[in-house]
This record gives structure tokens, sequence and C-alpha cells, in this order.
């Protein structure tokens, strides 16, 4: 049973309402979730059956207004739901974080009546599924200078190039794809079938085995004018979702080390080695620690940056930090977690190294750690680093 650390009792700060969520979410993954995810990253698959209960609960589209079939939740309320499902795993919140930052936020910000109206009850619900397309095989850390293009034609636009990386790509109804224009870099909604795109999965992936990998391509692929982001103007417009995913990760990276900690403190105290169980040996303690340090200081910097989302004064430097500090601290506490368990921490009887691994995505993903500390480094020095 999974025993939160919550060391500077932040949970007496929640609201009721945020509770009840804290509280519904974790019975989710622990009831749901939990008893699938070992078999499921055997077969790295992720258990699709759960999506309508995802969206049930309300956990795809958290803040898009109840009008659009969101929740209208705050961004605390976002942030904590993410903490929850990636306690259970990284590719639990990556599907949350697609459908809802990386899909339906876009839509709503950048969409058209008809498409919001169409699109976000379908996304909310999980009867449909979306994803985005951003990163080539060219063109990872820097997508400005992304090849996939879009000619206008009389009727619409045609497509070519290609997207990488993309979660959930060939499962999504529906794929965001950003591509060059005459006009910039403009957003793209492409349905399952249009002729000329191609999906086609990652096979071989150590990290983030539950959770669909894509590649996708387009050969001079067919998209009609009212499939395109109409107010999705020039690269700031991904990178304006890609704030709204990083803040989730953010949290979600504290739920993956709590469940490290958790498993670690739990087996240290067990395990008996020269008589006595590991948890009372003193380099034991100060990795369980240390731990807990970051763990407390990676909650309060989401504490507050979801605090500061909600009144619209996060910035997306603010945002970097946090992923940056928490995603780097949350793999050290599960690479730490991982030697308490010993030769046992090296199966999947134990979740840390499914965490461990997960985590090398979610270092790496919407914005490596390098970038992230550019970006930083820029806002702090006024200097651009990048190039
Ligand atoms: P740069 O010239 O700096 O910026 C272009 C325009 O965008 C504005 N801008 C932003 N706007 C909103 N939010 C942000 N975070 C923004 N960052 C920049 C900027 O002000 C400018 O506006 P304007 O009005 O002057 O045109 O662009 P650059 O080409 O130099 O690139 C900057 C850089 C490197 C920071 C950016 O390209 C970047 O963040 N790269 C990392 C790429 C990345 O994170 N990709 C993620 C792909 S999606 C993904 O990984 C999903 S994982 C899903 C899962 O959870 O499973
Ligand atoms: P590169 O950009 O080639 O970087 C390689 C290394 O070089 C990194 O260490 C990087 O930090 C470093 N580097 C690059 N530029 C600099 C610099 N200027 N200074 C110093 N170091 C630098 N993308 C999507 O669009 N949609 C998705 O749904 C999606 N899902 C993903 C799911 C998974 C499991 C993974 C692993 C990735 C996913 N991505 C997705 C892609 C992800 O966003 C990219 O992998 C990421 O942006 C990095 O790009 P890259 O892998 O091409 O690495």
């Amino acid at each position: 049973m999974f025993n939160s650390p919550d060391f500077y009792n932040l949970t007496d700060s929640f609201s009721d309402e945020e509770r009840l969520l804290q509280n519904t979410v974790r019975k989710f993954v622990d009831r749901e979730f939990m008893p699938l995810i070992q078999e499921y990253h055997r077969k790295a698959d992720f258990p699709l059956h759960l999506v309508k209960n995802l969206g049930a609960l309300g956990l795809l589209g958290v803040t898009i207004p109840e009008e659009y079939g969101g929740c209208g939740l705050s961004y605390f309320m976002y942030g904590l739901a993410m903490q929850e499902l990636e306690r259970g795993d990284s590719g639990l919140r990556s599907f949350s974080s697609v459908q809802g930052s990386l899909v339906m936020y876009p839509i709503f910000r950048y969409g058209s009546e008809e498409q919001k109206k169409y699109w976000l009850p379908l996304l909310a619900s999980g009867e449909k599924i979306g994803c985005f397309g951003l990163t080539e095989p060219d063109h990872g850390s820097d997508p400005g200078a992304m090849i996939t293009h879009a000619e206008k034609t009389e009727d619409g636009w045609l497509l070519n190039g290609a997207k990488m990386w993309i979660t959930n790509g060939d499962i999504a109804d529906v794929a965001l794809v950003w591509a060059k224009t005459k006009e910039g870099i403009k957003g793209f909604l492409l349905e399952s079938g249009f002729k000329g795109f191609i999906t086609t999965r990652i096979k071989g992936k150590f990290s983030l085995r539950a959770s669909i990998t894509s590649e996708l391509s387009f050969q001079d692929c067919f998209i009609p004018q009212e499939n395109i982001l109409p107010d999705a103007k020039g690269l700031k417009a991904p990178l304006s979702c890609l704030n709204e995913a990083r803040y989730g990760i953010a949290w979600g990276a504290v739920g993956a080390a709590m469940a490290c900690y958790d498993e670690a403190l739990n087996y240290a105290k067990t395990r008996l080695q020269f008589g006595k169980p590991i948890a009372s040996y003193q380099i034991t303690q100060e990795k369980l620690v240390s731990m807990l340090n970051e763990i407390t200081k990676s909650q309060l910097l989401v504490h507050q940056l979801g605090r500061l989302k909600d009144t619209a004064k996060a910035k997306h430097y603010h945002v970097s930090l946090a992923k940056r500090n928490n995603v780097h601290q949350a793999l050290k506490i599960a690479r730490s977690a991982r030697t308490i368990l010993g030769a046992a921490g090296i199966t999947d009887e134990y979740q840390t190294i499914r965490h461990l691994l997960n985590l090398e995505s979610v270092l790496t993903y919407e914005g490596t750690h390098e970038i992230h500390t550019l970006i930083l480094g820029n806002k702090i020095t006024e200097l651009n680093a990048f190039y």
C-alpha cells in the first residue's frame, strides 16, 4: 500500500476539492492501473480499455471548460492529478498530458468554434484519442528547423514530411501536426485514414514501454481547409502548448519519485543483512533522507508553480525550472532507490526500475534537461546560448 511522503504537511493546505481529487486519482491508480502495469510494461503496450475511465474521471482535459466537455478545474488540481497518475507510471501520465495539454489545449486556444465543439467533448470523454506531432527525425530540440511543410491548394493543403517519437501516433484518431507554410508554422488536424498519412509504431524501447510511440509520415496528404487551427501562428503556438505539458510533467515527476522512495523505504525496513534491517545502517538512512529532502523541495516547487499558474503569473521559464529540477531529481531518487533494493531492484517485481527507465524519456522529452538549462540561462543572463 502506497504511503505518500508529505514531510511538510502540504496536504493540510489543500481545499476539500483538491483532497478529493487526489484521493480519487490515487484510488483509480491503485485499483485499476497497478494490477495491470507489469503485464502491459512487459508486452510494451498501453491499457487502452482504461481511456474511457480516465475520461469519466475528468483526467483528459482537466482545465478545459465544462462547456466543451472538460472539467474546468484549476491548474493546481491538474498538477495533482498528473502527480498521482505518474506515481503509477509515466506512460499513464503521458497519455493524459498529450490528450489534455497537447491536443485539447491547442484546439481550445487556437481552434475554430466548430473544431472546439466537435473535438473537445470527444477527446474529453476518451471516445477519441489525439497526438501531437512537432519533433522530426532530424529536428528535436530545434523544432523551428522542421522540414515538414504544407502547400496551399484551392480547397485545402498538401502536407509532406515526417514526425518522430510521437506518443499515441498510431492509435490516434486525430493528429495535430505542425508544419511550415509560406505564412509560417501552422497546426493541422489530420484524421486517421487521410490518404497519404502513414503511421508506424516504434519498437524496442527500454523506456516508457507502457506507452505507444510512433513515427508519422505524410506524402501529398490532403488536408481540408477546415482542419487548420485558424489562430495558431508561428513557432510560439506549439511552444505555448509545451508550457502546459511541461507543467504537468513537473508534477508527474514528483509522483514517480514518491513511488520509488516509498518502495525503497519499505524494503529497507524489512530487508535484513548482517542480522539487522538495512534501514538501520547509516548509509541507507543517508540515501533515504536525501530522497525525502529532494521530494520535499520538488513538492514545494510545484505547489508554488501551481499557484502562479492559477493566477496567470507563471512564465515559461518558471515551468522550465520545475521541469528541469523535478525530473532530474526524480531520476536520481530512482537510481538511489534501485541501489537499496539490491539485485531485487533490477526486476519488475519492484516498480523502481520501471520508473527509473521511464524517467530517462521524461528527462529528454518536452525539452531536454540541457534545453531547459539554456532557457533558464537565457532568462538570467539575457544571452542566447542555443546557437
Ligand atoms: P525562439 O526564437 O526562442 O522562440 C520563437 C517564438 O516563440 C516564443 N517562445 C515561446 N512562447 C511560448 N512558450 C514558450 N515556452 C516559448 N519559448 C519561446 C518566443 O518568444 C518567440 O516568439 P516571437 O513572438 O518572437 O515569434 O525559438 P527557437 O527556435 O530559438 O527555440 C527556442 C527553444 C530551443 C527553447 C525551443 O525550440 C524549445 O523549447 N525546444 C525544445 C523542443 C521540445 O520541447 N519539444 C517537445 C516536443 S513534444 C514532446 O516532447 C511531447 S512528450 C509527450 C509525452 O508526455 O508523452
Ligand atoms: P536532440 O535534439 O538531437 O538532442 C540530442 C542531445 O543534444 C540532447 O542531450 C540535447 O540536450 C543536446 N542538445 C541539443 N541542442 C543542444 C544545444 N543547443 N546545446 C547543448 N545541448 C544540446 N515529440 C513530439 O513532438 N510529440 C510527442 O508526442 C513526443 N513524445 C515522445 C515520447 C518519447 C518516449 C520520447 C523519448 C520522445 C518524445 N517526443 C515527442 C520527442 C522529444 O520531444 C524529443 O526527443 C526531444 O525534444 C529531444 O529531441 P531529440 O531526441 O531529437 O534530441
